[in-house]
């Protein structure tokens, strides 16, 4: 199968409007849902803010500090289990997708990794094969909740602003929403996976609970944003959200609150060929590549102990 065609930001190539393939009741739905509704749901909220503290004690404290990597790998595995089937498989749709049908301007998903309901749009983001750019907002973040409080006015999350249509631009909340959104907008004919499996009710939380809060909390020694003089550059992370390492490198960077490209490359996806072109014969996911210091790291424990080093304790 002939790769999508990718700019070097992994972003494909430009896609005609489609919009008109969208029902009208359906633009009227997502528009009233975009930012600016008044759709609070506190239950959820305080659900996390309960656990949190016991979350943080179980999860012991320094998060630069050496793990048990046995323990990282059976919890985050038994998370992906959690999750199954979502996440992993990349739909048969969105493999046939034509380069012109994917988004033309980068998306940009504010979101943070324990966070059960923005883990549900990442799914859909790997099922359905698309590059976004996140901008993590653990809780302490210094920078990208301001601009989510700024842009939506209210810090609920997830929060995605996709600059190619006129539901997206403004922002929208609600997980449900943005899925069925990126389903009806970039899921060239694919199916939303309706059901309460898909959702956060039943197995949710159980990667927020198995991993104990991991990817909650900025890093108290994370040198982004306000310690540093240069801007950072969104560094790329190959990726698909029901891999067991790669979540271990989707938390560092949550918790560093390092802005990133999320390159998904799932099970079928054609996107593979990108990953083989940068990383070399047999790489895997996950890579990353950092354009501020020109590495490419493989490994997750490489990746974690690199991002921990450049951007966290050891430059404090
Ligand atoms: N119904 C919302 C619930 C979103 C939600 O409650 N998100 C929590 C995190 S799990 C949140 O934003 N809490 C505020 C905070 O972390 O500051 C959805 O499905 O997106």
């Amino acid at each position: 199968m002939a790769a999508v065609a990718l700019n070097p930001n992994g972003i494909a190539a430009v896609r005609p409007s489609r919009k008109a393939k969208r029902p009208a009741s359906r633009r009227r739905l997502l528009t009233a849902r975009a930012a600016g509704s008044n759709e609070d749901k506190p239950t959820a909220q305080s659900v996390l803010s309960f656990l949190c503290p016991l979350l943080k004690a179980f999860g012991g404290g320094d998060a630069a500090a050496p793990r048990n990597r046995t323990l990282e790998v059976a919890t985050s595995g038994f998370a992906s289990i959690a999750r199954l089937p979502f996440g992993s498989k990349v739909d048969e749709a969105c493999i046939a997708r034509p380069a012109s049908a994917a988004p033309k301007e980068r998306i940009v998903l504010y979101e943070f990794e324990a966070c059960p309901f923005c883990r549900r749009v990442r799914e859909a983001l790997s099922q359905l094969d698309l590059t976004v750019e996140v901008r993590p907002c653990p809780k302490d973040a210094v920078k990208h909740r301001a601009e989510v409080e700024a842009m939506g006015g209210k810090l609920t999350f997830p929060f995605l602003v996709d600059p190619n249509t006129d539901a997206g631009k403004g922002g929208m909340y609600e997980s449900e929403d943005i899925c069925r959104y990126l389903y009806d907008e970039y899921g060239n004919g694919a199916e939303f996976p309706e059901g309460i499996v898909s959702t956060t009710v039943l197995t949710g939380w159980m990667p927020t609970l198995l991993r104990a809060g991991r990817g909650m909390t900025r890093y108290a020694n994370a040198t982004t944003h306000r310690e540093r003089d240069e801007p950072i550059e969104p560094l790329t992370l190959y990726n698909y959200e029901g891999n067991q390492f790669a979540r271990l490198v989707r938390e560092a960077l949550c918790e560093l609150e390092l802005p990133y490209v999320l390159f998904n490359c799932g099970k079928g996806s054609p996107r593979r060929a990108t990953l083989t072109e940068v990383a070399g014969q047999g790489a895997s996911v996950p890579y990353l590549v950092d354009p501020n210091t020109g590495r490419g790291v493989g490994e997750s424990e490489e990746i974690v102990a690199y991002l921990f080093q450049t951007y966290g304790a050891a430059n404090s």
